[in-house]
Formats: C-alpha cells, sequence, structure tokens
C-alpha cells in the first residue's frame, strides 16, 4: 500500500500538509482544521510523482514505515517535559520497558520498542473501521520511555509513574507502552492523582485478574498492581472492571477478596454466552458507576496465544484479536479516556510480529475512535479537569 493512500485528493492534500506539521509546525485548530500552509504541491496516490524527479522530497512522517524514526507510528518524538507542557498534545505515547516484576516468562521490557516497530502504515493512516484518519484530528507525540535500570524494582516503579504524572499533567492522555502488568499500579495511581477530584474507573482486558496480595511474598508484582490501585485508594473496587478472565489462576481465596472488595468481573465463560458487545456494555456501565472517566488497561495475554504467543503468561482460550480491537473501539468512543496502557508483550516468544502487531492496533483502535468523538463534536478527548 502507498505511504500517502488518501481516498480521494483533497483528504490526501491533508494528508501530506498533517504530515508536515508533525514534524515542526503548529497543533492542528480545535474543529481538527489544517493549516493551509504547503510547501509543496501534494503527492497522493491519486497524484503519485511519476515523471518527477527521483529526489523528491517526503517527509519524514510519509515516508514509509521501515525507514528513518522508530517512534510510535513516526510520531514526533518529545521527551522533555516542558516541550510538552508548551505544546500541549491531546495524547502522548510512553514507553515503560520494564519485566522485573514477572511470575513467568521475561521479556516484556522488550514490548515497547516491538510495538513502535510494528508501525505497518506510514503517514496519515485511515481506519476502516470507523472511517477517520486519527492523525488529522489528534495532536499525538511520543514522550520516548521512563528512564528504567534493571533489577530495580522500585526505581522502575518510580520512574514510570513520575513520567505518566509528567504526561498527564501537561493535560495529555498517556498510554503506555508496557512492560509487565505491574505498571499498570505507577500508571493508573499517577492519572488518578492528576484526574482528582473526579474519580476514575478502570476497564481491565485480561487472562488473569492480578489482584493477588504478593507473589512469593512481593507485593510489587505482576500479579499485584489492581489490589495495590484498589487498597490505595486510586480506584473503587466496584468500579473495577475485568473482561476476559480465563484459566487457572488465581486461587479461591483470592477470587474471594475480589468479591468482598465488589470487583465485577467478567468471565470467558461469560463471553462465550453472551458475546462481547453486550458483556462490554455492561462493563462500561460498571465503571462509570460513580466515576466520570475512564484508564483501560490491556494486557494482550487476554487474546488467545494462538493469535498474540508474544507474552509471559500465555492462557489457552481468549479472545480473538477482532473481538478486543472492536471492545476498544467501544469502550473508547463511549466515555472519556484519561489514561490506557497495553502490556505484556515479550516479542523474544512472538512469531512474526503479530502480538506486537495487536498491540500497536490496540492503541490505534483508541487514538481512532477518540478521534471520531472529535469530529463529532461529543465528549472531547482531551481531559478537561486540572
Ligand atoms: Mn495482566
Amino acid at each position: 500500500m502507498p505511504a500517502t493512500s488518501g481516498g480521494d485528493g483533497s483528504r490526501a492534500i491533508c494528508s501530506a500538509s498533517i504530515g508536515a506539521r508533525l514534524l515542526s509546525g503548529p497543533a492542528p485548530r480545535r474543529d481538527g482544521a489544517r493549516s493551509s500552509a504547503r510547501r509543496r504541491p501534494a503527492i497522493t496516490d491519486e497524484n503519485p510523482p511519476i515523471g518527477l524527479d527521483p529526489y523528491v522530497e517526503y517527509d519524514e512522517f510519509d515516508l514509509p514505515a521501515y525507514v528513518g524514526r522508530t517512534s510510535f507510528q513516526k510520531l514526533t518524538y518529545l521527551t522533555d517535559g516542558e516541550a510538552l507542557r508548551a505544546r500541549r498534545p491531546d495524547v502522548a505515547i510512553i514507553g515503560a520497558p520494564f519485566d522485573d516484576a514477572v511470575s513467568n516468562r521475561p521479556g516484556a521490557r522488550f514490548g515497547p520498542r516491538a510495538i513502535r516497530a510494528a508501525t505497518d502504515h506510514a503517514g496519515s493512516p485511515n481506519s476502516l473501521q470507523l472511517g477517520i484518519q486519527p492523525f488529522e484530528w489528534l495532536d499525538v507525540v511520543d514522550a520516548g520511555d521512563a528512564p528504567i535500570v534493571p533489577a530495580n524494582l522500585e526505581r522502575g516503579h518510580a520512574v514510570i509513574r513520575r513520567k505518566v504524572l509528567e504526561v498527564a499533567e501537561s493535560g495529555a492522555i498517556p498510554i503506555v507502552l508496557g512492560g509487565d502488568h505491574s505498571i499498570t499500579y505507577p500508571s493508573a495511581s499517577a492519572v488518578a492523582q492528576v484526574q482528582a477530584p473526579r474519580r476514575i474507573g478502570i476497564v481491565h482486558f485480561d487472562a488473569h485478574p492480578d489482584t493477588a496480595n504478593t507473589s512469593w511474598g512481593v507485593l510489587a508484582s505482576h500479579g499485584t498492581p489492581m489490589r495495590r490501585l484498589i487498597e490505595s485508594g486510586a480506584v473503587e473496587g466496584r468500579n473495577f472492571i475485568q473482561v476476559g478472565l480465563h484459566g487457572y489462576w488465581p486461587p479461591p481465596e483470592t477470587i474471594a477478596w475480589m468479591q468482598r472488595n465488589g470487583l465485577r468481573s467478567h468471565y470467558m465463560t461469560e463471553i462465550e454466552d453472551r458475546g462481547m458487545q453486550a458483556v462490554v456494555t455492561d462493563a462500561i456501565a460498571e465503571a462509570l458507576d460513580g466515576p466520570e472517566v475512564i484508564y483501560l488497561s490491556v494486557d494482550i495475554d487476554v487474546i488467545d496465544p494462538g493469535m498474540a504467543p508474544g507474552t509471559g503468561t500465555p492462557e489457552p482460550g481468549g479472545l480473538l484479536t477482532r473481538e478486543l480491537l472492536r471492545a476498544i473501539r467501544q469502550v473508547v468512543g463511549a466515555v472519556e479516556l484519561v489514561g490506557m496502557d497495553v502490556v505484556e508483550v515479550a516479542p523474544a516468544y512472538d512469531v512474526s510480529q503479530v502480538t506486537a502487531a495487536a498491540a500497536h492496533r490496540c492503541v490505534m483502535e483508541a487514538l481512532s475512535a477518540m478521534a471520531a468523538k472529535r469530529r463529532q463534536g461529543g465528549i472531547p478527548a482531551r481531559p478537561s479537569a486540572r
């Protein structure tokens, strides 16, 4: 597929101009209109550079995905906090390359890099699901990685929390690429702190509840972050909604703790009986039963390992990739999203990048759904509380 594949000339011209803007220009107007300034005639699929000189120039953003910058979707890297506050993007991607808290196969520290590298469509991609080019409507940057060092669990969580705080305080919605699932504790805590006094609900797609008290005595494992979030008061148990649980963990006493604390859990068996759309409709209502805004946490192991093998704790019998992508569109289309993470991609176990691509598309579905809301003039994508 060509890099600049707009369906018609005018949209494609916008693609070229937004590409130039994402490199260095001003943010789009709030109504989504683009700057009319163009440095050269637009090169599009309908207006290809046939017969032009071989040195015709493309913006970095519009060059093929495998050429040049390795940020998420080749977006501008904006790692400096001050620059972030000055630009005030709508969304900032954050890498959390941390896997010192895993209980089984390690390797999710390489997840952020693999998810960024799963960028396959350069330029201004067009969601066929929602009929929208998300970067025409949202200013999105890649804020880089939290400065993790190995074998230091406390530092890892501290620098992830600080990085997410910095992004959320700038007014941008943080979308965090894990990393093992323990990173949801610092990440969602930081978002809850910035959103206060508004309360957050959490929708959590996962094979596992991650609500253990400890893993072999460790409180900050990737099996425990959801209990820490609830105990710390970042989210009420009754607004912590899990979708897709299946397999053989945790033990009955952990399930009993979840029930005592009011968590609402939608098992894969319920999804099989009722269908994903009906279950996700209930999950949204339960998460917003009190809170106004939603943090979304996606563990890639909720997808069946036949479709997403690249993860540390695979659990056969999971969702289809397309069910998860549709569910993310459904959630983000219905709520005010204030933060998100996609975790547990461990590329060493992946095949043909299929797991990394699924995680990448989870982010793209969320961005596309936010963009579609902005186009409708509905709920603003930018969090309003500050
Ligand atoms: Mn998990």
